[in-house]
């Protein structure tokens, strides 16, 4: 008789970056005490087991300022060794999730340390994305993004349920490779998980659209502000920018860190369109519906790709941004940054 298979993922990290609540937000309600999470100081010590039926999350002790990454590296080590001579499969560390604080001043030397040596069972996790200012999302992601592939980096934040959902899908993928076992009882492993995450998954998904449509409305009315102003009109920079702002942001509402490829990608589908259609526009008021509507529906494709798992073509990309393109039109969006101001 075969033991069903548990997934065992590692949980590490600097203290405070936010591993227990991750925990927790990766649960179903009571699996994680709120107890276990501390504002103050230093909270988990040595390892904390919290088990579910898919999953057993081993939840490690922070790194300490003062302590080196050799140090910690070998206190963590030493609990996946003691696993691996137990000489039980069911023992094994199947996935580890490496936490970096999104909010933190930059990325530190013993990050980057730590990141060059992940095995393929590591996954980057960049949490407390809800509080990365926008200078930081782009740089963080740029020096991420030279040290490990970036469909390894996940952006989370457990406070506002994002990226969770995405999170749990690069799980499964490593936790499949490492737990090596028949298909069979990878199957049933697998249909267990879905079963433990349905509810949760559908929550987080209809969470992560609204927070992106609210996203979208918000940078597009932002770029109808940017157009009020009498810039020259070849002068798309702060457009761009604040295109490419919504564009990253909406990329971490799912999960996702975005690189340059991807942003110029979903930036492009518009990007000659924007300078050649205002340049266009001798008249100043077209200005700012042209700059909102092109926003939206760049915000409204980015939307769609990135909840279809970064898996949609260039042609059904396109047809949502002329779509959404066609939607902007019926809205005034002079009229709805004069209701933002009044709120
Ligand atoms: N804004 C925000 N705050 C968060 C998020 N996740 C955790 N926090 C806060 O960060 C603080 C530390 O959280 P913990 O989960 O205890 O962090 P930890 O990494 O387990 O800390 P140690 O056990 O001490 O290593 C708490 O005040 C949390 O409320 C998040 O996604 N967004
Ligand atoms: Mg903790």
């Amino acid at each position: 008789m075969s033991q069903k298979i548990t997934a065992n993922i590692l949980v590490c990290g600097k203290s405070g970056v936010g591993k227990t609540s991750l925990v927790q937000a990766m649960t179903l309600p009571g699996t994680v005490p709120d107890e276990a999470i501390s504002d103050s100081r230093p909270c988990t010590q040595g390892f904390d087991l919290y088990q579910t039926e898919v999953a057993n999350f081993i939840d490690c002790q922070g790194m300490e300022p003062g302590q080196t990454v050799e140090q910690y590296c070998s206190t963590v080590m030493g609990e996946v060794v003691q696993r691996l001579d137990s000489d039980k499969s069911e023992n094994l560390v199947h996935a580890i999730w490496y936490c970096l604080n999104g909010s933190g001043a930059r990325l530190q030397s013993a990050d980057a340390k730590l990141i060059r040596q992940f095995s393929e069972k590591a996954l980057l996790i960049v949490s407390k994305a809800d509080l990365m200012r926008k200078e930081q999302t782009e740089s963080l992601l740029a020096e991420l993004g030279t040290l490990l592939p970036v469909e390894r980096i996940i952006l989370v934040s457990s406070m506002e349920k994002t990226g969770l959902a995405n999170l749990l899908d690069e799980t499964q993928k490593v936790a499949e490779t490492s737990i090596d076992q028949a298909e069979e009882e990878l199957n049933a492993f697998r249909l267990r998980w879905e079963e433990y995450y349905s509810s949760m998954r559908q929550l987080w998904r209809s969470g992560a659209d609204a927070a992106a449509d609210e996203l979208i409305t918000w940078a597009a009315g932002r770029a109808a502000a940017i157009a009020i102003i009498p810039l020259p009109l070849a002068d798309v920079g702060p457009l761009v920018a604040n295109e490419a702002y919504m564009i990253y942001k909406l990329g971490a509402v799912y999960g996702y860190a975005v690189d340059k490829t991807v942003l110029t990608m979903l930036a492009g589908m518009a990007g000659g369109s924007m300078a050649g259609k205002l340049a266009a526009s001798f008249l100043p008021f077209l200005k700012i519906p042209i700059a909102a509507g092109i926003t939206y529906a760049v915000g409204k494709a980015a939307k769609a790709y990135f909840a279809s798992g970064m898996s949609l073509s260039k042609e059904e990309l396109r047809r949502e941004f002329l779509n959404a393109e066609k939607e902007a039109k019926k809205t005034d969006w002079k009229q709805k940054m004069q209701e933002e101001e009044e709120e």
